[in-house]
């Protein structure tokens, strides 16, 4: 089974009692995280020891590219929840492998449920070639300027936006979205399944050709799963009050 898991946040008694409720098997099951595995929940070293030692894979999100620019120093931040990360021993290769993360990926089905594309956030309205799209920022190297730059920006970071790739700063539900702004998915108009996180706020839901996975596990939420092949969804509600 391929299952594909919403923000974690450092949530790492929640991740691991999902990867029992859908009994995980290495090796055999495929995990893919829709981006944010840390910060701001209290145990991000031990979601990505969870993650690597289960094989995981996943996208890149705002909290990953905020953690890989302040361990460059580009932009150094506090980010206090990160500590344990950055003086592990093995932070380099911890981080290096964060940095190597794909932005978006489309994952087929092979026939079973629908075909997916993954990506954190959102999409540009003005992306229509994904396939192209894709290769071209997942294959660019790398560094702490595509980290910065305006495609890795957009797609982990994108709630409302316009037509023409303006974003807003509304952090809130979709409903509450001003014009001329709107959610970014309203615009997406291809027929592939496009998988999400990002948008806590509005929590998890499915859409005709979009879904959202993270329903907010950081804030007393829950976290949530999907199994591509079945078409299903589990969710483990949080231990943490909000
Ligand atoms: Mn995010």
């Amino acid at each position: 089974m391929r299952w594909f898991v919403g923000d974690i946040q450092g949530c790492a008694r929640e991740f691991e009692r999902l990867l029992e409720a859908i009994r995980f098997q290495p090796g055999q099951d495929e995990l893919w995280c829709v981006g944010d595995l840390i910060n701001r929940g209290p145990d991000s070293l031990a979601v990505l020891r969870l993650w690597q030692s289960v094989g995981g894979r996943a996208i890149l999100g705002n909290h990953e590219i905020d953690a890989l620019l302040s361990f460059s120093q580009t932009k150094p931040k506090k980010l206090k929840r990160l500590q344990d990360v950055f003086r592990a021993p093995d932070a380099e290769e911890l981080l290096g492998a964060l940095r190597n993360l794909p932005i978006l990926v489309h994952l087929s089905s092979g026939g079973k449920g629908p075909d997916a594309w993954m990506v954190h956030a959102g999409l540009d309205p003005r992306w229509t070639n994904l396939a192209e799209i894709a290769s071209r920022i997942n294959e660019s190297p790398h560094d702490d300027a595509w980290l910065q730059s305006e495609e890795v920006d957009f797609a982990t970071n994108v709630r409302c936006c316009t037509r023409d790739g303006r974003r807003s700063d509304h952090t809130g539900p979709p409903e509450e979205c001003r014009a001329p702004f709107r959610p970014w998915d309203s615009f997406y108009s291809g027929r592939t399944l496009v998988v999400h996180g990002h948008w806590a706020a509005r929590g998890y839901y499915r859409g005709d050709h979009t879904m959202g996975l993270d329903s907010g596990c950081v804030y007393g939420g829950s976290l949530t799963a999907w199994c591509q092949e079945e078409d299903r969804i589990v969710q483990i509600p949080s231990k943490e009050k909000p």
